[in-house]
């Protein structure tokens, strides 16, 4: 009669171990001791074998989830046999432990013939009497690797990975079918001598851009060069950018705001603390703070996975200040708690301390959403590139006089361009554009902005 199990992770010496190839799939049929999944770990890597014969019904992983000793990789369906423990297919006992970048056979997991059903001991961590050495016969890839899955070290799928290469595709030259550093590198030059780049698994997979090398150019070649390296903001903030940009599927929605009244609240403001330089920008903060509080997954931000969300509670602001030096952001904390004025004099504190190299790590930390406004320069739009671990950034260019149609006439209204920059994965574009409304409708009355 057919029956379900599970197939569990053993004992496998170390925990959080991530799954880094599924060698099955729900409706396969498999023999008892074929691979289901290979698990990665900093030191070794590591087959698990089904337990018991049958078909695949579930596949509890996928690929980089984290398996300790019991987790369940599938559900087999089983025919019904009694699978009762079987001599194990192992390494000989001197390939017995889990493999190292250098060691000649992989972590095979054998079944112990315990009274848990099915569950399974790697070799070198079977209790004494579970399985005799001799009884193992030689290491053979065809054996512990059913299907012809290819066997390699932690370092030579690293190494793989790195060059864009599925190890799948590369012929092991070594005893056993082991893939070695050699084979790797053959199946690359070959691959550009035949003008085709390296395919599969790590072209796909998080990381793998699989670029071109960077194009290497004697300027001087063309006339009068000078070479001038970049500062230290710049190294850091552009290595920075370069991995937000590469990382998060940016997507920019601009949207105009009338702040014709606005501006001259802020004028009347301005002469009334003439010792205050007040800019367009703090009422700017004050928008965004209620734009925040209305729309709480801007004020997020999303683990490494990618799969889940921190929201949060406080509103602190990255202002990005041009420096001489390059680019910094230093944050004005608990933004919601401060009027109009206060935040005047924070912006124009931190705009100094940042021009005059003097902000410290704390003050440009913690932020939870920035702005970049270039509106003091010019522009009527650019992508700005989100602060990660930040999902949203507004970019502001200048304002400018613009005829806007009344219903009766053109009238004569200044108009703030917004481009409010997202990650896709997290704001879908419905909810920026609506984010980037309610920024205008708040810039263009500016009794809501005072609220
Ligand atoms: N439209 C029109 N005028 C604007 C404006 C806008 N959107 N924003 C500011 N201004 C005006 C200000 O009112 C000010 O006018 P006055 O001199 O007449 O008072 C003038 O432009 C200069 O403002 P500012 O730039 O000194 O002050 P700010 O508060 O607007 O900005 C700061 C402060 C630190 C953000 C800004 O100086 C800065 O460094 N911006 C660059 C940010 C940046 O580089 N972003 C790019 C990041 S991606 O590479």
């Amino acid at each position: 009669m057919a029956d379900l199990k599970e197939a569990r992770v053993p004992d496998i010496g170390s925990s959080d171990v991530p799954v880094i190839e599924i060698l099955v799939k729900v409706g396969d049929t498999v023999a008892k001791d074929q691979g289901l999944v290979t698990l990665e770990s900093d030191k070794a890597t590591m087959e698990v074998p089904a337990p018991f014969a049958g078909v695949i019904k579930e596949l509890k992983v996928k690929l980089g989830d984290a398996l300790s000793e019991g987790s369940v990789i599938a559900v087999i369906e089983t025919a019904g046999e009694a699978s009762a423990p079987t001599p194990a297919k192992a390494p000989a006992p001197t390939e017995a432990k889990p493999v190292a970048a250098a060691a000649p056979a992989p972590a095979t997991l054998v079944e112990k013939p315990a009274p848990i059903g099915g569950r399974s001991v790697l070799p070198g961590n079977a209790p004494e009497g579970d399985v005799s050495p001799q009884a193992r016969p030689p290491f053979d890839s065809r054996i512990v690797m059913p299907g012809d899955a290819p066997y390699a070290s932690p370092a030579i799928r690293a190494f793989a990975r790195e060059l864009g290469v599925d190890i799948q595709q590369v012929k092991g030259s070594s005893r056993g079918g082991r893939i070695v550093r050699e084979d790797v590198s053959a199946y690359v030059k070959h691959a550009l001598a035949s003008g085709a780049r390296p395919t599969g698994a790590a072209q796909a997979s998080v990381g793998g851009l699989n670029l071109l090398p960077w194009p290497k150019v004697d300027f001087s070649k063309f006339g009068e060069v000078e070479e001038k390296p970049l500062s230290r903001i710049q190294k850091i903030s552009g290595a920075n950018l370069a991995r937000n940009w590469a990382m998060i599927p940016h997507v920019t929605q601009h949207d105009d705001a009338d702040i014709t009244e606005l501006e001259a609240f802020r004028k009347k403001l301005g002469e009334e603390n003439k010792d205050l330089k007040i800019t367009p920008l703090v009422f700017q903060i004050k928008a965004v703070v209620a734009a925040l509080k209305k729309f709480p997954q801007f004020n997020a931000s999303l683990d490494e996975s990618g799969e889940k969300l921190t929201l949060k509670k406080y509103f602190n602001i990255g202002i990005a200040v041009d420096t001489p030096d390059g680019l910094v952001v230093p944050v004005i904390r608990d933004a919601d708690k401060k009027g109009l004025l206060d935040l005047a004099v924070e912006l124009g504190e931190i705009s100094k301390k940042a021009r005059d190299k003097k902000l410290g790590p704390a003050e440009m930390s913690g932020g939870c959403f920035s702005i970049s406004s270039l509106g003091g320069i010019g522009g009527t739009g650019f992508t700005p590139i989100v602060n990660a671990p930040e999902v949203a950034i507004l970019g502001v260019s200048k304002a400018q006089i613009k005829p806007v149609w009344n219903g009766q006439e053109f009238a004569p209204r200044l108009i703030l361009p917004l481009s409010l920059s997202y990650d896709h994965r997290v704001i879908d574009g419905a909810l920026a554009a609506r984010f980037a409304a309610f920024l205008a409708t708040q810039l263009g009355d500016i009794r809501r902005l005072l609220l």
